[in-house]
């Protein structure tokens, strides 16, 4: 086990990289993706199961674990990661997105946000110094500066404004950081589409020198081709020697393009919300579980995958699952979804390391395109 927190950086590829994230909970192969456990599980897997996956580290929220067990009670019971029993490293979100989706009556200034919870409805306060005190009682591997999504569309003016009020708080973020052996802190890149506002943050965040730098406000409704062209332009102000963390993202294709332009690091909740969409994740592309025509389906859902789903049931028994509500289809659908974004990020750090992720991505927008047979 390593103690100093360090980017290693292996192989390049064009602009993608292919590289290693020391940390004090183990190491991160990159390109990452990070399974989310909002509260504080991997929703319908256990943590060996999602270790098996291939997943070496996860994602946990400062937003929800706030509010439910609180912060403070997971601190009494040894840490996030003792509490839900991750034997690795834990990154967690800083809370400010997460009170802009789901709270109530929320108010911003310059000093943080007050909102009420989705839960209760009980007032709550989160500043930079608070929300970094959070992550520090989660015991999180790895904390994330507070900031301020900026929301999409935003005039440049508007962005501009959001951007600088964020790198405050980056400020403030950096300061209430705890410096621990193996442990980091990222600070997180703003500045909507606009290339100035983006290198101003970038300029603004590398002068606090952080353990990474994530790239938020993408994926925020302004489409595959404006987040890839904003990729395009932010991902050469960043940092070389540190690991680059795009936030929220994404569908596998959103993956494969980000990481061909330079990102390392991915978090999204696309493969756990299955439960709720029935949708899972295949080399052919999305497969809907719930349709009429896998009814008679002895075939497995996806004949190139390892996972339990797909070794030991068929299309038509996942298909009745679901249909039935059946707690073993979320659990089985979740797993195989999980194990294919594995499986991606592992074959992109193959292809990246033999230098030939052109092909790759070639050969993997024809099978998608192809479609489920
Ligand atoms: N900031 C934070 N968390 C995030 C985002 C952000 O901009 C996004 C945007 N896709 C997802 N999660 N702190
Ligand atoms: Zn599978």
């Amino acid at each position: 086990m390593t103690h100093v927190f360090r980017y290693e950086r292996l192989a390049t590829d064009g602009p993608a990289r292919l590289g290693r994230v020391h940390t004090a909970h183990g190491i991160v192969d990159t390109p990452a993706f990070m399974p989310v456990g909002t509260a504080a599980t991997v929703k319908a897997q256990r943590p060996e199961e999602v270790r098996a996956t291939g997943a070496q580290i996860i994602l946990g929220n400062t937003y929800h674990l706030m509010l439910r067990p609180t912060a403070e009670r997971v601190a009494k019971l040894g840490g996030l990661r003792n509490f839900m029993n991750w034997r690795g490293p834990i990154l967690t979100d800083s809370g400010g997105f997460q009170v802009m989706s789901l709270a109530k009556l929320r108010k911003m200034t310059e000093e943080g946000v007050t909102f009420q919870s989705h839960i209760d409805g009980t007032k709550h306060h989160l500043t930079p110094e608070r929300s970094i005190e959070i992550q520090h009682l989660l015991d999180a591997t790895i904390t994330m500066a507070f900031d301020e999504c900026t929301p999409y569309p935003a005039s440049h003016e508007q962005a501009a404004e959001s951007m600088r009020l964020s790198m405050r708080w980056a400020e403030r973020s950096r300061k209430a950081f705890v410096a621990r052996p193996g442990y980091g802190q990222f600070g997180i890149v703003q500045g909507s589409v606009y290339e100035d506002l983006r290198r101003e943050s970038v300029e603004a965040l590398a002068g606090m020198d952080y353990e990474g730098y994530a790239v938020g406000g993408l994926a925020v409704g302004e489409g595959q081709e404006l987040m890839f062209q904003t990729l395009d332009f932010t991902c050469p102000m960043m940092p070389e020697d540190k690991p680059r963390y795009l936030m929220g993202v994404g569908k596998p294709a959103d993956i494969v393009g980000a990481v061909a332009r330079g990102i390392d690091m991915f978090d999204c909740v696309l493969p756990t919300r299955s439960g709720r969409t029935a949708q899972a994740f295949t080399r052919r592309g999305t497969v809907n579980l719930r349709n009429a025509r896998h009814a008679e389906d002895p075939r497995p859902l996806d004949a190139d995958c390892a996972c339990a789903a797909c070794r030991q049931y068929s299309r038509a028994y996942l298909h009745h699952l679901i249909r039935c509500d059946e707690i073993l289809g979320l659990m089985l659908l979740t797993g195989h979804n999980l194990q294919y974004y594995q499986d991606l990020m592992r074959s992109l750090r193959g292809a990246i390391g033999d230098g030939r992720l052109g092909d790759f991505i070639a050969r993997f927008e024809e099978d998608q395109a192809r479609g489920d047979i």
